[in-house]
């Protein structure tokens, strides 16, 4: 398994609808595995494929030490209101309220290509609304109003202090915090 890069704000891919999933193979998997073990470095609890430079309509989370992949995902149902913080892997260090539906009900294809149905709520259900607007093109910040936007590009611009890139680096030993309940003694 690897750890990839993550491509950060100002990335043209992280703007880009992604292209459907044509057969679940053993590439798609090892995207999977790589795309787990770097959301688990991170200390993510999402990731989404063009977060890794990639186009292909994935992405993989894990909320309450319950990992789930999602392969071309949709949103058949979703209901109620929940406000909250939200954080991105690609724009590390700023945090903003975003309105959510309260549940969602997924359809999806899982690491097999077996059709599966997640019923979310709560965090999850906001983890999923987050992961699957990556996968059209769509950041957190894009539902700040204009003021909480503008502060959080802001701020982003002073962190960045001038740095272009668009890919930052996960370190390996960032991973060590993260365990799954099966693994503890
Ligand atoms: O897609 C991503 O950028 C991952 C993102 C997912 C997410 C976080 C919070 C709300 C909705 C979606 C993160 O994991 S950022 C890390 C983070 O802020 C966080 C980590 C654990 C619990 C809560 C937030
Ligand atoms: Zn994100």
């Amino acid at each position: 398994m690897s750890l990839l890069d993550i491509y950060v704000l100002g990335a043209p891919i992280l703007r880009e609808e992604t292209r459907p999933v044509e057969a679940v193979t053993d590439d798609i998997r090892r995207l999977v595995d790589d795309m787990f073990e770097t959301m688990y470095a991170a200390k993510g609890i999402g990731l989404a494929a063009p977060q890794v430079g990639r186009t292909e309509r994935l992405a993989v989370v894990d909320v309450d030490d319950n990992p789930l992949v999602v392969i071309n995902p949709e949103i058949i149902l979703a209901e109620g209101k929940q406000r909250g913080e939200e954080g991105c892997l690609s724009i590390p260090d700023i945090y903003g309220d975003v309105e959510r539906a309260m549940r969602v009900v997924v359809r999806a294809q899982d690491r097999e290509g077996k059709p599966v149905e997640i019923d979310a709520n709560e965090l999850l259900a906001r983890c999923l609304q987050h992961e699957i607007d990556h996968l059209h093109g769509r950041l957190f910040i894009d539902y700040l109003g204009l003021v909480k936007r503008r502060s959080a590009l802001a701020k982003w611009e002073k962190l960045r202090k001038g740095d272009k890139s668009h890919t930052r680096k996960i370190l390996p030993t960032e991973a060590a915090g993260h365990h799954h309940r099966d693994e503890e003694l």
